[in-house]
């Protein structure tokens, strides 16, 4: 079991998609153990995308996070760090491919609508940056059954 971090990202709120693409997540049979609506600060963004901070695009990338609400989830799985990945497709939307969240309804670089992590490394971190242990709810899910064979 892994559990990873999936934000809903400002075009995504604006756009009216939120119920779309946790639709996608919950159909695939994943587990949403913790969902919080936030509006990141610059502070928070620039933890977040520590690798981009210096990089000549950040300024674009924080005004574009910081811009409107989000939607922030941990999502439990099997192998769901790489699972949700390949449900959101590459980064830009120009180049996902179709049947993924970002092919279907994206055609950008940065507006891609969806967030998720991307090692099991950053998904520990990026978790921590959102929630607090408390706020994680766990739990069994009772038609586990009709998703998996009881050895998978
Ligand atoms: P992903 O969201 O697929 O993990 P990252 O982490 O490489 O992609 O990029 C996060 C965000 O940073 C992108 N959604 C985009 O807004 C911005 N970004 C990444 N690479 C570039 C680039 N070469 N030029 C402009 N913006 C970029």
């Amino acid at each position: 079991m892994q559990r990873t971090l999936v934000l809903l990202k400002p075009d995504c709120i604006q756009r009216r998609l939120i119920g779309e693409i946790i639709g996608r997540f919950e159909a695939k049979g994943l587990n949403i153990v913790a969902m919080k609506m936030l509006h990141v600060s610059p502070a928070l963004a620039q933890e977040h995308y520590a690798e981009h901070v210096a990089k000549p695009f950040y300024p674009a990338l924080e005004e574009f996070i910081t811009s409107s609400p989000i939607v922030a989830m941990a999502i439990d799985g099997l192998e769901v760090i790489r699972v949700v990945r390949e449900m959101l497709g590459a980064t830009s939307g120009l180049k996902a491919a179709p049947g993924t969240i970002r092919g279907d309804f994206s055609s950008s670089r940065q507006m891609n609508l969806v967030h998720a992590s991307d090692s099991e490394e950053s998904a520990v971190r990026e978790l921590k940056l959102y929630f607090a242990e408390s706020e994680l709810c766990p739990y069994a899910p009772t038609l586990i059954g009709s998703f998996k064979a009881s050895d998978e």
